[in-house]
């Protein structure tokens, strides 16, 4: 499977190159340059047309319904995006990737960051060399970006996924357990610190949070995590996987273990990796944003950056195309950010009306 990402990385490097090599002016040997504070500035932001959507990894369907959405967004708006990631939900192959692109002086980056602190030297160096970086999905922290595109509130996030846990372990309450992805992964992470904050609530006493486990967003890995969770708590409840590779791992261990109805997995996942879990009974809520109405907005609010329609600063609005207008907000922990809307739960009752 990693093979198969790792050719997929190649071959959007190579489809990358030629896309740059046509859009630049002729250039022999275009400079290879190491240090990123050497490069020089992206030259006219009116002629910019050449933007890049990252994800955390390849080979992830939720950041691959991504992608759909930003491409529908760059055919409307003229310009090229183009989809590169690392094989791995890993910071430091992140930044390598994110220093070829810098230094190839694209015009926008669209980052859905491994790691909040590590990548600010890397989304600075981006800024200074003129390039538009927003994140979307999972943040750099706000000095290393210019906005952050915001699926949904943190507070609404964390607290829907207790909300299922608590309706799935049903009167009594009872042990669950959470299957993250990273441990470095900002997006989870936050997650994560309000659910145990909503934990604390009196309604919720009768949860206990036996322990958090790593599956870094790695099918096989997540599989085994599970695995080893309701092995070593035979009372497990609920298992929350606030990640959709995660989730469907999740599920799949417990219905091959024949532990339908006795372990029940919720969480964020994508409706078409779900839909058998919800149906057989493993997983039978869930929630989620769309990811592709995510990467359509910040698309196009990576545009209105490199295009000076706006420059970062709260209060600001621009027009996303079907989607309508935003504003630039200010959040004493989220910084400079654009909010998508709010999360949504699927489940049996409504699973069959998406197809994505
Ligand atoms: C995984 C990734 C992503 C997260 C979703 C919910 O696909 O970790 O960052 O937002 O799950």
């Amino acid at each position: 499977m990693k093979n198969r990402y790792l050719i997929i990385s190649l071959v959007t490097l190579i489809i990358f190159s030629f896309a740059l090599s046509a859009c630049a002016p002729a250039d022999p040997e275009p400079p290879v340059v190491e240090d990123v504070e050497e490069v020089e500035e992206v030259a006219d932001p009116a002629e910019c047309e050449n933007y890049v959507l990252v994800p955390k990894n390849l080979g992830n369907p939720y950041f691959d319904t991504g992608n759909v959405g930003a491409q529908e967004a760059a055919g409307e708006l003229g310009i090229t995006v183009l989809y590169q990631g690392s094989a791995t939900a890993d910071a430091s192959e992140q930044i390598t990737l994110l220093n070829s692109l810098i230094a190839q002086q694209v015009c926008g980056l669209a980052i859905s960051a491994n790691d909040e602190d590590a990548l600010v030297p890397t989304g600075q160096a981006a800024m200074e060399a003129g390039i538009a970086v927003v994140t979307w999905d999972s943040a750099i922290a706000p000095a290393g970006r210019d906005l952050h595109i915001n699926q949904a509130e943190l507070e609404g996030i964390g607290r829907v996924q207790i909300e299922m846990a608590s309706r799935l372990a049903g009167p009594d309450g009872g042990e669950i357990a959470i299957l993250s992805a990273t441990s470095t992964a900002p997006n989870q992470n936050a997650w994560i610190e309000v659910m145990e904050q909503v934990l604390t609530e009196p309604e919720y006493a009768n949860l206990e949070l036996v322990e958090i486990v790593y599956g870094d967003d790695d099918d096989t890995k997540s599989y085994n995590e599970a695995q080893a969770l309701f092995t070593k708590y035979p009372d497990l409840k609920v298992i929350i996987a606030p990640t959709t590779v995660g989730i469907a791992a999740s599920a799949r261990a417990v219905t091959d273990a024949d532990l339908i109805g006795q372990v029940f997995v919720t969480g964020l996942g994508t409706p078409n990796q779900m839909r058998e879990y919800v149906k057989n009974g493993s997983a039978p809520e869930f929630a989620l944003w769309n990811p592709a109405d995510l990467a359509y907005l910040s698309v196009y609010a990576m545009h209105a950056l490199a295009t000076g329609e706006i420059q970062a600063s709260a209060g600001e609005t621009f027009t996303a195309g079907r989607l309508g207008e935003y504003t630039v907000e200010d959040d004493p922990d989220l910084g400079l950010n654009v909010l998508l809307g709010a999360p949504f739960v699927y489940d049996a009752d409504n699973i069959d009306d998406f197809d994505w």
